[in-house]
């Protein structure tokens, strides 16, 4: 498993390009990842997030967020990512305030084959647009970079999040907040403002609104943004006929975390005929909510335009292939008893997590296993159980056929057993997996056929 590796290892490997992570949500599993701009450049999906650390000492504030740099995500079918590197850290920025490690939500865009990437943070210098975050610009002949930072910020922003949309007609236009949303137009060589900003003020006056993303649909533009209607942030959006409004409130896109992650940061997207919301929770930090992940969820319209809510996901998108590990805890569905979630190390949550049957009744369905047409013989499953458990893996639900059952003899230890395949079928299939009729408690980290 690529999060065992060293540290050391893992930077090496981020550096050069060479590490993945997978489908299911969160979808980068290496380190942590908020704020998600996601743009189709060529046949990639892009991924830029910030990138929340840990605080230590001399290295931001403890109980707050600590951005340091950016990395840049690609993915040719959401399901693979790889993960690019580094493409800007804040020393490397001639105007950012050393050690200010508020490097927030970012936003990339191509026109005339260069890439634009704008991020907000703490500048050295207040006297150029005040204090407080303003937002600079790097320029790149690559999605992936290198990125080389304009040696100012973009003159007349104060604010975060910014956010750029090109209209059909080839005009620019940044969005930020700063308590409201203001849009301005863009100069054609999108480093500097064209017109005064404006503040887009139909938006709710109670309540932080922050983070916009804008997009045209069918003549529609959509801002979209996180908003503290209640309590923490949830996915609203508002609606107009021109970019920078005026705009009517028309609801939410996701609800507020039911798990208390006080922020969510997202962006939308069309990829193949399919729309997909990329936003944020603290998975891999449920204890502190400043240390986010990314995930995607797919995403509908109405017939009359209007956005559908998503139900965020574990499962998150795309198919699994029967010959990778099927991570069962990033399941579809779960018993509401005798099957929970865990982490398998929460000393290294970046190890991921196991699903824990308690011995009693208990059941997870993981949808969308593509298992090909060459047959498969052999299921393997990662699993532990103290007295030893038989576990019975179906397709499709309840009532399916028996696929394989595996038995995890007993000990203490995590064994990788096997067992024969029962019955293959072809296509694309749920798996319903549960220990057999009688059987005692059993962990499973994954199962795969070979
Ligand atoms: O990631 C830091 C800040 O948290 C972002 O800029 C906001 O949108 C919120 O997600």
């Amino acid at each position: 498993m690529i999060q065992n590796l060293k540290p050391w290892l893992l930077t090496a490997l981020a550096l050069y390009g060479l590490q993945s992570a997978h489908a299911q949500n969160p979808f980068i599993t290496n380190q942590f990842t908020a704020d998600p701009t996601a743009r189709v450049f060529g046949d990639r999906v892009y991924v830029y997030p910030s990138h929340d650390i840990p605080a230590a000492p001399g290295r931001g504030r403890a109980g707050w967020f600590v951005m340091e740099d950016y990395h840049v995500f690609s993915s040719a079918n959401l399901i693979d990512w790889t993960d690019h590197g580094v493409i800007v850290t804040q020393n490397k920025v001639p105007w950012v305030k050393p050690d200010s490690y508020s490097m927030w939500a970012p936003d990339c865009i191509q026109r005339n084959g260069k890439y634009f990437f704008y991020f907000p943070t703490t500048p050295k210098d207040t006297t150029i647009n005040g204090r407080g975050f303003t937002i600079g610009v790097a320029v790149a002949d690559k999605p992936t970079g290198p990125f080389v930072p304009q040696p100012l910020p973009i003159k007349g922003v104060r604010g975060i999040d910014p956010n750029v949309l090109i209209d059909k007609d080839g005009q620019a236009y940044l969005y930020w907040s700063q308590g409201n949303i203001y849009g301005a137009k863009l100069k054609d060589n999108m480093l500097e403002l064209a017109a005064e900003p404006k503040t887009l003020s139909e938006l709710p006056t109670k309540g932080l609104k922050e983070g916009p993303y804008v997009f045209e649909r069918k003549g529609i533009y959509y801002l979209t943004y996180p908003h503290v209607e209640n309590k923490t942030e949830r996915l609203e959006y508002a609606t107009s006929t021109s970019p920078l409004g005026p705009f009517t409130v028309k609801g939410v896109i996701m609800d507020e975390s039911p798990t208390g992650c006080w922020t969510n940061h997202h962006s939308l997207l069309p990829f193949k005929n399919q729309w997909y919301l990329f936003y944020h929770h603290n998975d891999l930090s449920p204890n502190f909510d400043k240390n986010r992940s990314v995930r995607i969820d797919s995403l509908s319209f109405a017939a009359d335009g209007s956005i559908n809510k998503v139900q965020p996901t574990l499962r998150g998108v795309g198919l699994t292939s029967a010959q990778q590990k099927i991570q069962l805890d990033r399941y579809s569905r779960l018993s509401k008893q005798g099957a929970t979630i865990a982490f398998l190390d929460t000393a290294n949550k970046f190890q991921g997590w196991k699903t824990v049957f308690s011995g009693g009744g208990g059941w997870v369905q993981y949808n969308g296993v593509a298992f090909g047409q060459q047959k498969l013989k052999t299921v393997s499953l990662r699993g532990t159980s103290s007295a030893g458990a038989t576990v019975q893996i179906r397709l499709d639900n309840a009532s399916g056929p028996v696929v394989a059952e595996v038995t995890v003899p007993k000990g203490a230890a995590w064994q990788e057993v096997k067992a024969p395949v029962l019955a293959f079928k072809s296509g694309t299939h749920a798996l319903y997996v549960a220990p057999k009729s009688g059987a005692g408690a059993v962990e499973v980290d994954w199962v795969r056929f070979e």
